[in-house]
């Protein structure tokens, strides 16, 4: 009796004194780069108001911290938001600029007894701050439960180029999915979404100048059942997004502090507008929306100026209504055959004196004289062009920015070369590709690969190997998803989740700090996130036989 009162009285003295109190926890992805704990806590309770320093910016980060920290408070009052307000109190979060910064997205962020203070020079920094916090705090308990130690975190990502890709062209996927995946972006602390808007199998963007590139071209009758078996399903399918949901998307990403990089895949992967405008080919057709996946043969005739004052118009647009310093213009997966054949390809070669050098047919420089004349129409808008790394092979300018896909080498080639270089090798970063080494009957048909965790975990983007100049020119690392074999929504999650925190860390973390067995302690904790968000993941990723 006398030990169930002594247990009694132990337990309830740790209510009293907070031991059953659930701490903070910024053990987090990606870890920050510096983080000095104290031996004191402050409870989340206290927190009763959100003072920001007065900007439209750091207005719309002081309402994403008060959406995050709602649910803590569901029981008791919301966090007050007041513009301006004294620097740190002890009962508020403040949001701050902080001039003395150096890197825009570098921030800072202190709990102590000023309450918790997040600076930065830019709103964005301060965003980064506070998605620290809301990942440090657990899920699904209430602000009274919660303490958070004193701490003193200096912060600051690696690349300044932190992308998550998505084709909506193979399948499409909708304005709120798309919503959804930026969403999924920002809890990892990325900051560009690169849309893939244009495939053979669909043409997904609304331009008025070209209305059958939707009426027609986003639209195809039968696609194939499974890997090209030559059986198909005759259902039609497709979508495509107006120009107004295209807007909302690019502001929905911006509000988050995401730039929407638009891809227009030239002068291949182009069925779709091939179909609609069957004249844009060098055979002039009849072309279908085509049904099957894979490379195809018919691409943009580069020898009639009627392709590119298509481009032009279509660019135009794009232009309009994307804000992205870089416009994509794919330029992968280009055969040459049609351009061989064609009288009017041929005339261009002639014309342009574009003769075989080396290995460089000149058919492979005719993609570059294109791809030159397409970037100079860019330029000239002040904008600048990303391409994948077939471009290497054609000869083009070393402004043009190189996505590195088929491997690290031609980016790293193209790093020495002078190009700025985004790594996005398929051996790490091709999010379509299996997570585990299941036979694959027990697995959704996906398109192959495998592409465990820790293969993108530990990749190191720019190898030691380069020269000191060329390592300055890898300004970022993206994945990939492609979606052949990704239909449903729950999938295109499943396949990115949790890779994208791994990639996170590649992205945001310097390379001596990153530890595999410590990143999954911290990934399996963001993982009551997702949860909490109702997003899919494959938690198979972890079995230590996938190792
Ligand atoms: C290659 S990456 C492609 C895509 C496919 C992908 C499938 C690139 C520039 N081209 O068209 O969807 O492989 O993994």
């Amino acid at each position: 009796m006398k030990n169930t009162f002594f247990l009694f009285l132990c337990f309830f003295a740790s209510v009293a004194n907070g031991f059953s109190q659930e701490r903070a926890d910024f053990n987090i992805v990606p870890l920050p780069v510096s983080c000095v704990m104290g031996s004191k806590s402050m409870p989340v309770s206290q927190i009763k108001y959100i003072y920001y320093d007065d900007n439209e910016d750091m207005r719309r980060v002081a309402n994403f911290l008060s959406e995050y920290l709602a649910p803590y408070f569901s029981d008791t009052i919301q966090p007050v938001l007041i513009s301006g307000g004294k620097k740190g109190r002890a009962d508020a979060v403040s949001l701050r600029f902080n001039k003395m910064m150096q890197n825009p997205e570098e921030y800072q962020l202190i709990v102590d007894k000023k309450g918790v203070i997040i600076e930065g020079l830019t709103a964005q920094a301060v965003f980064y701050g506070v998605q620290t916090l809301r990942k440090a705090l657990p899920v699904g308990t209430s602000a009274k439960n919660v303490e958070i130690p004193f701490v003193q975190i200096a912060d600051c990502p690696r690349f300044p180029y932190r992308g998550m890709h998505l084709d909506v062209a193979r399948h499409f996927f909708d304005v709120d999915f798309v919503k959804q995946y930026i969403d999924m972006m920002v809890l990892h602390n990325m900051n560009t979404f690169h849309w893939h808007l244009t495939e053979d199998q669909g043409w997904r963007m609304q331009v008025d100048r070209f209305p059958l590139l939707t009426e027609v071209g986003a639209w195809r009758n039968r696609t194939v059942i499974g890997r090209n078996t030559g059986l198909y399903e005759y259902n039609r399918y497709g979508g495509f997004y107006t120009k107004e949901q295209m807007r909302e998307i690019v502001k929905y990403a911006a509000d988050r502090f995401i730039t929407v990089i638009p891809e227009i895949d030239m002068p291949g992967h182009m069925e779709a507008a091939l179909a609609a405008y069957p004249s844009l080919g060098c055979t002039g057709g009849p072309y279908e929306v085509e049904p099957n996946w894979g490379v195809f043969d018919d691409i943009l005739c580069a020898g009639k100026e009627e392709t590119f004052s298509f481009l032009e118009g279509v660019l135009d647009e794009v232009m309009e209504i994307f804000p992205s310093e870089y416009i994509h213009i794919g330029g992968d997966e280009s055969p040459r055959i049609r351009w061989k054949e064609c009288p009017l390809c041929q005339k261009r070669i002639k014309d342009e004196g574009l003769k075989q050098t080396g290995k460089r047919s000149p058919e492979d420089l005719l993609q570059g004289y294109f791809t030159k004349r397409i970037e100079k129409y860019i330029h000239q808008h002040g904008r600048k062009i990303i391409g994948w790394d077939e471009l290497l092979e054609c000869n083009v300018e070393p402004s043009a920015t190189i996505m590195s896909w088929r491997g690290p080498e031609g980016g790293l080639a193209a790093s020495e070369l002078g190009h700025d270089v985004i790594m996005t090798p398929t051996s790490s970063f091709y999010f379509d590709y299996y997570q585990t080494k299941e036979s694959e009957w027990s697995h959704p048909l996906l398109i192959g690969g495998y592409l465990p965790l820790d293969k993108t975990y530990n990749t190191e983007p720019a190898p030691s190997t380069l020269s000191e100049e060329a390592k300055k020119h890898i300004i970022g690392v993206q994945a990939n998803l492609w979606t052949e074999y990704i239909g449903a929504p729950e999938l295109a999650e499943y396949q990115v989740l949790p890779r994208m925190a791994a990639l996170a860390e590649v992205q945001w973390m310097q390379p001596e700090a990153k530890d595999f067995e410590a990143f999954k302690v911290r990934a399996k904790r963001l993982m009551t996130f997702y949860d909490a968000l109702g997003w899919k993941y494959c938690t198979e990723a972890w079995r230590t036989d996938n190792h």
